[in-house]
């Protein structure tokens, strides 16, 4: 891929040779981690391929479309409103922000103590290996956690960057008068960078286009449900990682075509472990791609991922906008209602996070729940208090790990996810 890419990347101002770095140590880590799984289902091809063109094919498409004068949105969280995005004709893609890779060049700008994924995305910008970085017109960041909003701050001296003010009680009535303003300002902000008007009908169909990709990403996520679970859960977090970088009409037509070899899988009773493997939820700060540690680790002992109460998972596909007018109006109220719902851990309260993890809980028959926080988040880290205790009124254990994009604690991490299972099995004795 190397060489047939190589004038394009050059082309977005690059860094050849470090990026030909990152580019091999991921083609291992895929191998290792992903390729290595036993018992895929077929329809993974697609998403494979996807990956060992994550920085060819795909750049090279977001960037045909810039050539024909469409723009090309990167965003870091499922609060930037996407259908507001395709209904100027734009593409939002996910910026990368998963690997270590990218940290010490953070470090040498940004204090160390500071969330894993802020870190990676800002490094990726500075030492510019990231193509779907270099192929932004504009990044949407929001005001979720202090580190993420300072760091706009110094990453829009590298990119254009807009910030939206998320109300941090999204769930109130001032909250979603609040984030209607927003919106309203982001639909204009997304009208001047494009050019382009975005009328009733453009947002509407912009809203079927994405609620179609939440529904089948859902459909995956229930078929996950089922005992034994037809996929690896390692392989359900992937797919959803690249939800945000395939073309959405594509990605979701694959989805669902996978979801059919899933159904049959279900019907024949084919699983990816064994039947009684126990059944983990993992829940906790976003994994961007390429972090597949924990999945990978926990699968690799014995147990079934079988659900991610995460931005990559659970949190992004749950609720879908539901419009009840075809006035911009009523539309951009539906797009207000759908995205207060999103129970992240910066807002308070956010019992709707506890509840949905009880409620998952049931749903997916997990045994055990591994609550899993990038080091230095403290919305989440300090929300474990409150889930934990929600779980141990549902008699089910949690494993809390707290870590960062590098594998020095793999060994560790390992361990004590061994020990984890032991007490579940013992519980299930
Ligand atoms: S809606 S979870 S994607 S903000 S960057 S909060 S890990 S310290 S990513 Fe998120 Fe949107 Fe919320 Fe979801 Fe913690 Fe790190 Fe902050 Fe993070």
């Amino acid at each position: 891929m190397t060489e047939k890419y190589e004038p394009m990347w050059k082309s977005l101002g690059m860094d050849i040779e470090k990026h030909g770095q990152l580019l091999n140590g991921l083609g291992q880590y895929y191998g290792s981690a992903v390729m290595s799984q036993k018992n895929r289902p077929k329809k993974m091809d697609y998403f494979d391929f996807v990956v060992s063109e994550v920085h060819g094919l795909r750049i090279k498409e977001l960037n045909d479309l810039r050539a024909q004068r469409k723009k090309v949105i990167g965003a870091f969280c499922i609060y930037a409103p996407e259908e507001l995005a395709y209904a100027a004709d734009a593409t939002m893609v996910g910026l990368c922000g998963g690997a270590d890779f990218s940290v010490p060049d953070a470090e040498a700008v940004l204090p160390r103590n500071l969330c894993p994924l802020i870190k990676s995305f800002y490094g990726f910008k500075l030492n510019r290996t990231c193509p779907y970085f270099q192929s932004s017109d504009l990044v949407v960041g929001e005001t979720t956690c202090d580190g993420k909003k300072k760091v706009y701050e110094l990453l829009s001296e590298l990119i254009p960057t807009y910030v939206l003010e998320v109300p941090h009680k999204p769930d109130t009535q001032q909250g979603k008068e609040f984030w209607y303003k927003e919106l309203e300002s982001f639909k204009t902000k997304m009208e001047e960078v494009t050019g382009n008007q975005i009328t009733p009908e453009k947002l509407k169909q912009a809203i079927e286009l994405i609620n179609a990709k939440r529904a089948a990403l859902k459909r995956l996520s229930d078929l996950r449900a089922a005992s034994p679970s037809p996929i690896s859960g390692l392989d359900g977090l992937l797919i959803n990682q690249i939800g945000f970088m395939d073309d959405v009409k594509r990605f979701t037509a694959k989805v669902n075509e996978l979801c059919d070899e899933l159904e049959t899988r279900k019907k024949q009773g084919v699983g990816v472990a064994a039947k009684d493997a126990p059944r983990l939820m993992i829940s906790g700060s976003p994994m961007a791609v390429p972090n597949w540690k924990v999945h990978s680790i926990a699968e690799s002992v014995g147990a079934t991922v079988v659900v991610e109460e995460s931005c990559v998972g659970t949190r992004y596909f749950t609720d879908p906008v539901e419009p009840k007018g075809d006035s911009i109006h009523d539309l951009l109220w539906a797009i207000d209602e759908k995205y207060a719902k999103i129970p992240c851990a910066c807002f308070t309260p956010n019992d709707r996070r506890i509840e949905s993890i009880a409620q998952l809980a049931k749903q997916f028959k997990v045994d055990g729940v591994i609550y899993y926080t990038l080091q230095n988040c403290h919305d989440y880290n300090v929300e474990g208090v409150k889930v934990e205790r929600a779980l141990k009124k549902q008699g089910l254990p949690m494993l809390k790990i707290e870590t960062d994009y590098a594998m020095g604690d793999s060994e560790q991490i390992k361990t004590r996810i061994e020990a984890f299972l032991e007490i579940i099995q013992g519980k299930k004795q």
